[in-house]
């Protein structure tokens, strides 16, 4: 069952589940608007303008069919089967298993000219279907309070369920999806006559298009329905996102094999005709990833989900039916705009070049990886321990910070790698040039993973990857360049759940012999309500601690708080890197001035 986890993703699934039962209704075109409201008693309403849940009498069972989808597994679909019904595979447990999860759930149904109502306590009938007045419109609202003795969090993050809701608007072109947070008074509407074009358009904001619009393939097929949108930019990094009946296949499949065969070769049968390339010289699937944004999604009738989190598309079908429309398309488009054709062949040709140079700056990192004592970089202080799953890495802003650490760390466990300034930007650099900075090279060298295709996460010498960087705008800044080439060249590391950043304290508070410190200025104030007359030093950077207070307040497991970096959406993470890291100053001031979050905050 897919709600999964009975943490803040397994109570966001709730809604996601309601939805896209709302969203079945619009696939088959009896649904136009979906509603969600936050209340401020933390239940959530998702309502739609559908045909409304069927409440006659279900014969299997003698009892309204309202409530068998309410109470039976798997029942939430329809199961008279002659709707155009897409939805399945990870998602489709139904509304019951909602209900289960729930506290109470209250239904309301219009349709036959009148509204219905009924009401569950923890998935059981609480009172039965009643007729609560007419209406001439249909439609179904759900309202669920999360059983708080199931769930460890209740609390709904109205940017969350935001980034879901635009996703599948963006999706189901012209479905109308609004959010209502009562607590806050936020809210969003959604709605893209342009479906994935938008997509990609919003993708690519703030990134300099290499044409315009983007491309658009679409096709249809024994009641499968593929599309397909892409957009060329002038950056290095490659932005792809697939979906088979609106989940993300974050694990690629079928659909994205067919895209890229068909990518690569229209590219280089272009380039050939029209003697694009020096002789010899051939575009390789790689070097027509860089500055490329594309959205595919596949709507199908039986989608075969596979991989470790099943979230690979593995119907073969697919896969012919992406290659060959993305090739007759391309191979058209192209004839049509030489110019852009061009650029991106250019684009490609020049990655294809670089990736050689890249090739040769990497091979000197492996050479040196293999002298002497393991080829560790010099400022290293490894730990003693062997084992990954027990050792520690941290990653410190500054020399003489970088000295304490190695001074208080537990040396069997934690290593210590201090950088020096600033390391390169790697939003604005391509991997040749990325290589070539002694930081970069120290890090990879240290974590033993390797970097971008080659990286290899079962090599990773550490499982913690701890940054440590002072409280201040150099120290943030940095925070976030680290994080900028983690999320870009080493992602499954902060996939695995490996990254982490350490929290110095911000103040010490002192009385006679009694040291105390504080980790933010509101638990600064209750200090010193407590404590009559303090002494309170603020730390300006980790170099004011010396090494016992570093080890005491940001290294010991035991009384330390790190936070663990987080990638739960995708979308968002992107574009907040490409805001803080590209080449545009405006949206980057814009973003600085009114927040700048990319950590989810997680005691360790
Ligand atoms: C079963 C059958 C039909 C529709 C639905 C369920 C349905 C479920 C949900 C859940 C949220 N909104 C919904 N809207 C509809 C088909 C009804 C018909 O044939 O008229």
């Amino acid at each position: 069952m897919y709600i999964g986890s009975t943490d803040t993703l397994g109570l966001h699934h709730l809604v996601y589940e309601v939805v896209d039962n709302s969203v079945d209704e619009a696939l088959g075109g009896y649904c136009k608007e979906i509603n969600v409201t936050i209340h401020v008693n933390g239940s959530v309403s998702v309502k739609d303008d559908g045909r409304g849940i069927p409440v006659d009498n279900h014969p299997q069972y003698n009892r309204p069919a309202l409530e068998i989808v309410l109470t039976v597994l798997h029942a939430g679909g329809k199961f008279n089967h002659d709707s155009y019904s897409v939805s399945g595979g990870l998602h489709g447990v139904g509304v019951s298993v909602v209900n289960a999860l729930s506290e109470w759930l209250e239904v309301e149904v219009r349709r036959n000219g009148k509204i219905y109502w009924q009401r569950y306590e923890h998935g059981d009938v609480a009172s039965d279907v009643e007729v609560r007045g007419t209406s001439d419109h249909t439609g179904t609202t759900v309202t669920f309070k999360p059983d708080g003795t199931i769930f460890e969090e209740t609390e709904y993050n109205f940017d969350i369920l935001s980034s879901r809701l635009r996703e599948l608007a963006f999706l189901n072109r012209g479905l109308r999806i609004t959010i209502k947070d009562e607590r806050s008074e936020k809210e969003n509407d959604f709605c893209y006559e342009g479906g994935i074009v938008s997509f990609v358009e919003y993708l690519n904001t703030n990134k300099e298009a290499l044409h315009q619009p983007p491309l658009y393939f679409s096709r249809s097929k024994n009641g499968t329905q593929v599309e397909v949108a892409l957009q060329y930019n002038n950056a290095y990094n490659e932005n792809i996102f697939t979906y088979a009946n609106n989940i993300n296949t974050r694990e690629g499949g079928t659909h994205l094999m067919g895209f890229r065969a068909a990518l690569t070769r229209t590219v280089n049968d272009y380039a050939r005709e029209n003697k694009l390339l020096k002789n010899e010289e051939k575009l390789g699937g790689d070097d027509l990833r860089e500055g490329l944004v594309a959205v595919i999604s596949v709507k199908l009738p039986d989608p075969q989900f596979e991989g470790q989190t099943k979230t690979r598309l593995g119907n073969s079908a697919i896969r012919g039916i992406i290659e060959s429309m993305v090739s007759e398309g391309l191979k058209e488009y192209f004839e049509e705009n030489p110019l852009v054709a061009t650029t991106i062949v250019e684009k490609a040709a020049e990655a294809l070049r670089a990736r050689e140079a890249a090739r040769k700056a990497k091979e000197l990192t492996r050479r040196k990886n293999a002298l002497g004592s393991g080829g560790l970089p010099g400022k290293l202080a490894d730990c003693s321990d062997k084992d990954p799953s027990k050792c520690e890495i941290y990653i410190v802003e500054g020399q003489s910070a970088g000295g304490s650490a190695k001074q208080g760390r537990s040396r069997h466990f934690q290593a210590i790698l201090p950088l020096r300034g600033k390391i390169l930007n790697v939003e604005r650099a391509r991997l040749d040039k990325i290589l070539k900075n002694a930081e970069i090279r120290n890090m990879i060298v240290a974590f033993g993973t390797g970097i971008g295709e080659d990286f290899d996460l079962t090599k990773a010498r550490y499982h913690k990857v701890v940054i440590m960087t002072d409280a201040d705008v150099d120290g943030s800044h940095i925070r976030t360049l680290l994080l900028t080439f983690f999320y870009r060249y080493m992602k499954p590391l902060i996939e695995a759940g490996y990254v982490f950043i350490a929290q110095p304290p911000l103040y010490q508070v002192k009385k006679g012999k009694q040291i105390n410190y504080a980790y933010s200025d509101s638990e600064l104030n209750l200090m010193v309500q407590s404590i009559a007359k303090p002494v309170i030093q603020r730390y300006k950077g980790l170099g004011e601690m010396n090494a016992e207070q570093l080890w005491e307040t940001t290294m010991n497991p035991e009384k330390r708080t790190l936070l663990k970096v987080t990638l739960e959406d995708a979308v968002e993470a992107d574009r907040i890197f490409t805001i803080l890291m590209g080449d545009q100053v405006e949206p980057r001031r814009e973003f600085i001035e009114t927040h700048a979050k990319y950590v989810k905050n997680l005691d360790v």
